[in-house]
């Protein structure tokens, strides 16, 4: 069994600027994952199989609606709360804060926001006991970084709406009970849709053969004349503002996971740097060496203080979609190229399993590519500093 000796890095004494719930949190969060993650998660993504056993642990650290109210069976924490839960399961696995991030922002988040208090009623308490998964449907084979172009739409028959269409990449697909689908109506207006397992037509076939987030199941959603009742579309809000709003808070999550992965590919590399020893001393001796380790505890710090102050705007309401976008592209980046190092710091032992910087690096692959990838991100904030859009 892999033990887990992580340490998290602090390097600026940012405790400090966290409260005694945010610590407590935390930490739970982190227990959670040194006691039911880490034993399970190399033999979970080397078989490509997403670790269901995983789901109840989820719902009990609060990272199945972090922030929706209690009323709903969320857990009513605020914004920095959220991002502590998903730093810590990203410390685990991206693939697991995949499935936090997609129930919460991306599946309770706009049924919470867009639907109505029925809907919210019938689905919010199940995805927060994690009773139901949910997936979210924005992407199809056509149209990844402009969803705008989306094909999928549904028509108004009286008393339904039929549905056609096609969504890939969806993570959780092939297990969800429910997917909100992004859909346009015969005007071409954007609408959300909530669509259910076993709904005549729906099919979530897998996508097999992923070198990256191979602990989560990610598959197609495939509409072929599916009718769903009108009481399932989301009335609050329409437009591809609608999901670039879930979006928001997706790629605010992300921004903290990444800061997960990169702290435990660094705790990894000091450790190992400070007990092999070659050429009689511990390579953490040697300049290069301490070169790379410094560097990653750099760049963490910085993350971490870039994060914890979008944390606070993102409490008060103030954080904008570029101050996101910024967050989520520095720091996945700034993991992945951290993973880089890393592996070269353990040598040819970083490339097999008994250590989970490869694993991260592979996973950090995906995460700098969806929710926007690394170049749209750059493109949201050329457009917020300029005020010219690239995309047009
Ligand atoms: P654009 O003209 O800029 O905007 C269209 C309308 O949307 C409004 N808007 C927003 N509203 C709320 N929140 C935001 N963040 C918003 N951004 C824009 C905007 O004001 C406008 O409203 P209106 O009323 O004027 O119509 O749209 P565009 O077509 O030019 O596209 C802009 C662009 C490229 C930035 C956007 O399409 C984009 O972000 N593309 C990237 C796609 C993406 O991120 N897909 C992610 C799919 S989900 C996923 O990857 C889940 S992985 C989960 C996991 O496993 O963890
Ligand atoms: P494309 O849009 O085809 O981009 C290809 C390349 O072109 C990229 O490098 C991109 O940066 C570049 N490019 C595109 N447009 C521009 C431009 N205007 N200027 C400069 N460069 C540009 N989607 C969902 O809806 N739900 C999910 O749950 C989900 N989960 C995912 C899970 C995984 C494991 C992965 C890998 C993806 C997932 N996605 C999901 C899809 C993800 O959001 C998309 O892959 C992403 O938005 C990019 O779309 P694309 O892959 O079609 O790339």
């Amino acid at each position: 069994m892999t033990q887990d000796l992580f340490q998290a890095p602090d390097y600026y004494l940012l405790d400090d600027l966290l409260s005694d719930e945010h610590k407590l949190v935390r930490d739970s969060a982190r227990e959670w994952v040194k006691r039911d993650v880490t034993p399970i998660i190399e033999d979970a993504a080397q078989n490509a199989k997403f670790p269901k056993q995983l789901l109840k642990g989820l719902a009990e650290i609060g990272a199945f609606g972090s922030f929706i109210p209690e009323e709903y069976g969320g857990a009513n924490l605020d914004q920095i709360s959220y991002g502590l839960i998903m730093q810590e399961i990203e410390r685990g696995d991206s693939g697991i804060r995949s499935t936090a991030s997609v129930q919460t922002s991306l599946v309770m988040y706009p049924i919470w926001k867009y639907g109505n208090n029925e809907q919210r009623e019938k689905y919010l308490p199940k995805l927060a006991s994690g009773e139901f998964i949910g997936c979210f449907g924005l992407t199809e084979p056509n149209h990844g970084s402009n969803p705008s172009g989306m094909e999928t739409k549904f028509k108004d028959m009286g008393d339904h709406y039929l549905l056609n269409g096609a969504k890939l990449w969806i993570s959780n697909s092939p297990f969800a009970d429910i997917a909100v689908v992004w859909a346009k109506n015969e005007k071409g207006r954007i609408h959300g849709l909530i669509v259910e397992r076993g709904m005549e037509g729906f099919s979530t076939p897998e996508t097999h053969h992923k070198w990256s987030l191979r602990a989560s199941a990610t598959g197609e959603l495939i509409f072929d004349n599916v009718k769903i009742p009108k009481e399932n579309l989301l009335p609050n809000k329409s437009g591809l503002g609608a999901p670039l709003g879930c979006l928001d808070s997706a790629r605010y999550g992300i921004a903290w996971g990444a800061i997960g992965a990169a702290m435990d590919c660094y705790d990894t590399a000091l450790r190992y740097a400070k007990e092999r020893i070659q050429f009689g001393k511990p390579i953490a001796g040697f300049q290069l060496q301490q070169k790379k380790l410094t560097e990653m505890i750099t760049e963490i710090t910085k993350a971490q203080l870039l994060t914890w102050r979008l944390g606070v705007l993102k409490n008060e309401e103030r954080a904008t979609t570029a101050q996101i976008s910024m967050a989520k592209r520095n720091n996945v980046d700034m993991a992945l190229k951290i993973a880089r190092e890393a592996r070269q710091i353990l040598g040819a032992m970083g490339i097999t399993g008994d250590y989970s910087i490869m694993r991260h690096m592979m996973n950090l692959e995906s995460v700098i590519t969806y929710e926007g990838t690394h170049d749209i991100h750059l493109l949201i904030t050329g457009m917020d500093i300029t005020g010219i859009s690239a995309f047009k």
